[in-house]
């Protein structure tokens, strides 16, 4: 699986460091929407859906986490412990986040609103729908 991640421009001086994060600059699409989950607690692991058209990138801007990424054949892990990491989930990618830190802050920028109905949030059904998408591409 093609794995993206990027390092943000750091603008840092004697006062510290700022990151901008723009639509279709350094992220690449429309951003719709920007949240992030805090106080996570010891030993959660959250997620465990995929999107069928959402994409989003991953900031953990405080402290560290790690992503699990599936595409149905295969996975990687992610560890996001710098807020000048990026990851880049597309859709059709199942994901899992775990291994929080105690100060962790991940924050996420979407390319559309909240919409319950792309979510997947069964395992063996988004295992059907990957492999169906991909009979229709070929
Ligand atoms: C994703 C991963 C990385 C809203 O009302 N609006 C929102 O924009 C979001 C994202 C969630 N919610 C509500 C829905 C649930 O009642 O917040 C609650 C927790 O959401 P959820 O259980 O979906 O959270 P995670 O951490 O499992 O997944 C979230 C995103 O939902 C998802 O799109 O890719 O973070």
């Amino acid at each position: 699986m093609k794995v993206t991640t990027y390092e943000f421009e750091e603008h840092g001086d004697d006062r510290g460091i700022l990151i901008a994060l723009e639509e279709y600059k350094n992220v690449p699409f429309n951003i719709r929407r920007c949240y992030y989950m805090y106080n996570t607690q010891p030993g959660v692991r959250r997620g465990f859906h995929a999107h069928k058209s959402l994409e989003q990138i991953l900031v953990c801007v405080s402290g560290s986490c790690k992503i699990l990424l599936d595409d149905g054949q295969s996975k990687e892990t992610v560890l996001l412990d710098r807020p000048n990491k990026g990851l880049y989930i597309a859709h059709n990618i199942w994901r899992e986040m775990f291994d929080f830190s105690d100060n962790a802050v991940l924050m996420v920028l979407a390319s559309k609103l909240y919409d319950e109905s792309d979510y997947i949030r069964s395992y063996d059904e988004f295992l059907q729908y990957v492999q169906t998408q991909r009979t229709e591409e070929n």
